[in-house]
């Protein structure tokens, strides 16, 4: 009976290696970015958004510039509602990591903008990209490309690559 399982958690093991969208997460002192992502590009898009979580297990902290050799350059955006109009606008201060908190970056809200893509991600890719953060420093982290974007704040991304052109 015992062998059995032990093949089972074997096989489970292999799906999980082998699954590109399988959840990663990297490490810097207190702070754990889980799952960095981002979403396959059209072929003339030139920006694109990433997303992860951070969760800080220790002092305040803030996210203060990243860098990646895919972007131009890359900015910290914020995604919000004004009436029905979805706007968008550059953080320029970075991103505030209370102590001991979770802070989301996600479709629709907070996120990382790629700027001034020359080769558009593709699905499958791993996007190499290293954050700084104010206290805690620098950590290198890869976004996993997924399928191009189909929910409401994707759109809006997309409009917002329009005006990029
Ligand atoms: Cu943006």
């Amino acid at each position: 009976m015992v062998r059995k399982h032990i093949g089972i958690f074997a096989v489970l093991g292999a799906v999980l290696a082998f699954s590109p969208a399988a959840a990663h997460e990297f490490k810097l002192g207190q702070i754990e970015i889980g799952h960095p992502y981002s979403r396959a590009m059209l072929p003339v898009a030139k920006v694109g958004g990433g997303y992860f979580k951070i969760t800080n297990g220790g002092e305040a902290d803030k996210l203060v510039s990243a860098t990646s050799e895919r972007a131009g350059k890359v900015e910290f955006h914020e995604m919000k509602m004004n009436g029905a109009i979805m706007e968008m606008r550059e953080l320029e201060g970075g991103i505030a990591i209370p102590a001991k908190s979770t802070v989301e970056l996600k479709p629709g809200g907070y996120h990382v903008m790629f700027m001034n893509v020359a080769q558009p991600f593709k699905e499958g890719e791993m996007i190499k990209t290293t954050l700084v953060f104010e206290k805690a420093g620098s950590v290198e982290v890869e976004f996993a490309v997924g399928p191009v974007a189909g929910d409401k704040g994707a759109k809006a991304h997309d409009a917002h690559a329009e005006h990029g052109k």
